[in-house]
């Protein structure tokens, strides 16, 4: 039996972080992006969210490639196969090369449809073995020590398991050594966003000593042959993110050992799917994953929870509680973090309802296609 999608609309929202996020390659405030919907012939309604942002600092994508590929090629190659199950949605963009956060938001609908329609979470849908998750949190670079510090006892105290810093040249190992100090025993972390090259190998094996759970991407976002050379000459664990999009990528990166650790966003690697080839991958491998974040509403938050309780994911992931980036979410209730915890929803799908009047509030474009 072919999956009976009816309908998938776009829909193009506009909301506004809480406080501004600054990481290695700037400060975002201002959010856009996609709300996916995927409507079957009983009136089943799954969603997805695209996670790039309006500029290409991250990766390649922005949310006007977004646009472009969703509309001109993602979803005709959708109206012209037949979907069995949601896996078979990697194969049918194939064609298409790249542009992974396309793909996974429109990937990501489907999956949600596929356990509503089955009445499961989507959780069980993915095969995950865990009712409760781990939350860390991700903290951008702050305007002065003093703020970095209130912000770290602050999210302390809640309970959150790691603590992420964003890091750059010359907002690196002072900075990290006067956090150490303060809290000696917590779990803390580095991410550089690609800010330094081998050239800074000296200031990174100054890191050492500083007892991090990891450094994310130090180097360039395309690169794993470098990070291999940076690996074998520093005890902090490497984990990549901008450079792994696909389960052949994380295989290569294992093969050099070029990291140790796999942060795995479903946005970045183009879809669930291959979220969960890159999880077989890294379970047979004895690599650590967790799952990283995009500032997402709880739509694409309650995606990540969901992967999130698969059991190779067994570091706290960048999935914090709504109420850090939102006024307002989308969903409802919204996602909470209590005690570092996320409790993960027993309800069909992702799990939390569509605030509709919200979703409809911060809608500023939506278009529809009869598949
Ligand atoms: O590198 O993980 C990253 C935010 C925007 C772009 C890239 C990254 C991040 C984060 C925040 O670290 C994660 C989150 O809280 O959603
Ligand atoms: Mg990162």
């Amino acid at each position: 039996m072919t999956f009976p999608i009816m309908q998938i609309k776009l829909k193009r929202l506009k909301m506004t972080l809480k406080n501004p996020f600054t990481t290695s390659f700037g400060t975002m405030q201002e959010k856009e992006f996609f709300i996916t919907e995927a409507i079957d012939d009983s009136g089943n309604r799954g969603f997805g969210e695209s996670v790039a942002f309006p500029a290409p600092w991250y990766t390649e994508e922005t949310v006007e490639t977004n646009n472009h590929i969703m509309k001109d090629f993602l979803i005709k190659l959708l109206q012209e196969n037949d979907i069995r199950h949601p896996e078979d949605v990697r194969k049918i963009f194939q064609p298409v090369k790249r542009n992974s956060m396309a793909k996974a938001a429109l990937e990501g609908a489907i999956w949600d449809l596929y356990a509503k329609r089955k009445n499961i979470t989507l959780s069980e849908a993915l095969g995950g073995t865990t009712a409760q998750i781990d939350a860390g949190i991700s903290i951008g670079i702050q305007p002065s020590m003093n703020d970095l510090l209130q912000k770290i006892s602050h999210h302390v105290n809640q309970g959150y398991k790691r603590i992420k810093m964003k890091i750059k040249p010359g907002w690196d190992y002072e900075m990290l050594r006067e956090v150490r100090s303060h809290f000696p025993d917590t779990p803390i972390m580095a991410d550089a966003n690609s800010a330094y090259t081998l050239e800074d190998i000296d200031q990174l094996k100054k890191l050492d000593e500083l007892d991090l759970m990891m450094i994310e991407q130090p180097l360039a976002h395309d690169d794993i042959v470098d990070h291999a050379k940076l690996q074998a000459s520093i005890r902090t664990p490497i984990c990549l993110d901008e450079s792994i999009h696909s389960a052949e990528d994380a295989q290569k990166a294992i093969e050099l050992e070029s990291c140790r650790i796999i942060n795995v966003k479903i946005g970045r690697v183009g879809g669930i799917t291959e979220a969960k080839l890159i999880h077989g991958l890294c379970r047979e491998n004895n690599i650590d994953i967790w799952c990283g974040g995009m500032l997402e509403t709880g739509v694409g938050r309650a995606h990540n929870i969901a992967l999130s309780t698969l059991p190779q994911f067994t570091l706290p992931g960048d999935t914090a509680g709504s109420p850090l980036y939102w006024k307002k979410d989308i969903v409802k209730p919204e996602v909470t973090v209590n005690n570092g915890i996320i409790t993960v929803p027993d309800k069909p799908g992702i799990g939390y309802e569509i605030d509709d009047a919200a979703l409809e509030a911060f809608t500023v474009n939506e278009e529809v296609f009869d598949m």
